[in-house]
């Protein structure tokens, strides 16, 4: 990788902004801040952050995360630098897509292994746990300083997206870059406080009425969940409120595949997949979707029964 591109991108650019993708998470709120942070400190330049859809609750710890905005309050602005994080697909900047696409210079910042390249500049390292990983190396190959605010952002990127370092994204090396974040001045203790023991009530409660009417295939070793929007009313959840279910449902010693689909509406539902072995992001293809081996999502076209049977039938074809 050309990290010295990184350097001259940001020294030559004007006006930039930064995008994170739709239903945001851990990593791409924390890399976005990160580097947001960075462009601030190391190269006293000012950046618009964009997000599309809520930011969970959890996540109103995060340093400066008060300054992000939705691609309708900036639309009027011109940026001729745009930077997408953590987005695999550029599609999944949503409504800040054609603002994105209308910077004369575009840089991609990904660790997803199914990211074709779309920025003009491109960052993409599949090996790494998070794109918060992938922003560390850029700064430690160039010796931009990482402070304590940045290493905040960092940490969270690289603990929420290795699930608290339990997945199979956790190496050596990603352990430690955690410990030089640490050092840094990111408190783990704190940081997985407020990640995993804020959650609002509402989230726990519709997490434990779908894990206790969780459907099961293929002698067990498929679990998923539907969820319905009048499922949602009955708890007064909020849409990221259905994070973290599908992986209570791998945890289960029979599951080798989860998922749950999420009703939008008649006929839209969306889809989290998760495995323990088998490669699902080849199953989120099948409906347009991407991701990762073990942890993959797509959004299906059709009525919330039809799409579960369709993903059975296609998970079952891989087992
Ligand atoms: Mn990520």
């Amino acid at each position: 990788m050309n990290y010295q591109l990184f350097k001259d991108t940001i020294e030559k650019a004007g006006k930039i902004v930064i995008f994170s993708h739709v239903n945001p998470d851990g990593d791409t709120l924390g890399s976005m801040l990160a580097l947001h942070n960075v462009i601030l400190e190391a190269f006293s330049k000012d950046s618009a952050m964009v997000v599309a859809g809520k930011v969970p609750d959890i996540y109103h710890f995060l340093p400066g995360i008060e300054k992000v905005k939705t691609a309708a309050q900036i639309k009027e602005e011109n940026f001729d630098t745009a930077i997408a994080i953590d987005i695999a697909a550029k599609d999944r900047m949503t409504d800040g897509l054609a603002i994105f696409e209308n910077a004369k210079t575009t840089m991609n910042i990904d660790h997803h292994k199914t990211n074709n390249g779309y920025g003009m500049v491109n960052f993409v390292n599949a090996d790494a746990c998070s794109a918060g990983e992938v922003l560390f190396d850029i700064l430690n190959e160039l010796n931009i300083k990482i402070s304590q605010k940045t290493a905040i952002c960092l940490y969270t990127s690289i603990l929420t997206d290795t699930g608290g370092f339990r997945f199979e994204n956790t190496k050596a090396s990603t352990l430690i870059k955690a410990a030089k974040l640490v050092d840094f001045g990111a408190n783990p203790a704190e940081i997985s406080r407020f990640c995993y023991e804020s959650k609002p009530k509402p989230m726990v409660m519709l997490q434990a009425y779908c894990l206790a009417n969780a459907g099961f295939a293929h002698d067990e070793k498929i679990a998923y969940v539907c969820i319905t929007n009048d499922d949602m009313k009955r708890f007064n959840a909020e849409n990221d409120h259905t994070e973290g279910i599908v992986e209570a449902l791998r945890q289960i010693n029979t599951t080798e595949v989860s998922f749950v689909a999420k009703e939008i509406d008649e006929q839209t539902t969306k889809v989290s997949l998760r495995s323990k072995n088998i490669d699902v992001s080849k199953v989120a293809s099948i409906f347009n979707g991407g991701g990762h081996t073990f942890a993959a999502g797509c959004t299906i076209r059709k009525p919330l029964k039809v799409a579960k049977n369709k993903l059975l039938e296609e998970i079952e074809k891989l087992m």
